[in-house]
C-alpha cells in the first residue's frame, strides 16, 4: 500500500535540541515509499503488470514518468532508480518467482 507523500509535523520550538552554533530546526521528513518497492505508476499497488508496463513505457517509450517516489521505483534496491535493472527484477518477481519486493521500513 502506497500513500501520499507527506510531510513530518514541524516539530514545537520548545523541544527543538541546540547543539552549539550548529544547532538547527529539524528538516521535515519525506515519506513516500510504503510496504514494498516497485509501485511505478503510483495507484498503490506495489509490483504488478500495470508497473511493469508502467516502467517499459518509461524506459523504451520515454513516455510517462519514473514516478514521484526514487524509492518506491528502485524496486531493486541498489540506490538508483526506475533502470533496467529495477525492470529485470520486476519481471523476475512477477512471472518466475523471484525474490520478494524490498521493504520500505516504514
Ligand atoms: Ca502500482
Ligand atoms: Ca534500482
Amino acid at each position: 500500500m502506497k500513500l501520499s507523500p507527506t510531510q513530518a509535523p514541524l516539530p514545537d520550538s520548545s523541544i527543538v535540541p541546540m547543539v552549539g552554533q550548529y544547532a538547527t530546526a529539524f528538516e521535515p521528513i519525506m515519506i513516500c515509499c510504503m510496504g514494498t518497492h516497485g509501485d511505478f505508476n503510483e495507484d498503490g499497488d506495489d509490483g504488478n503488470i500495470l508497473d511493469l508496463t508502467h516502467l517499459v513505457d518509461f524506459i523504451f517509450r520515454g513516455s510517462g514518468d519514473s514516478g514521484s517516489c526514487p524509492e518506491e521505483t528502485d524496486v531493486n534496491n541498489d540506490g538508483a532508480s526506475a533502470n533496467i535493472l529495477d525492470l529485470t527484477f520486476l519481471v523476475d518477481f512477477i512471472f518466475r518467482g523471484g525474490a520478494a519486493l524490498p521493504s520500505c521500513y516504514y
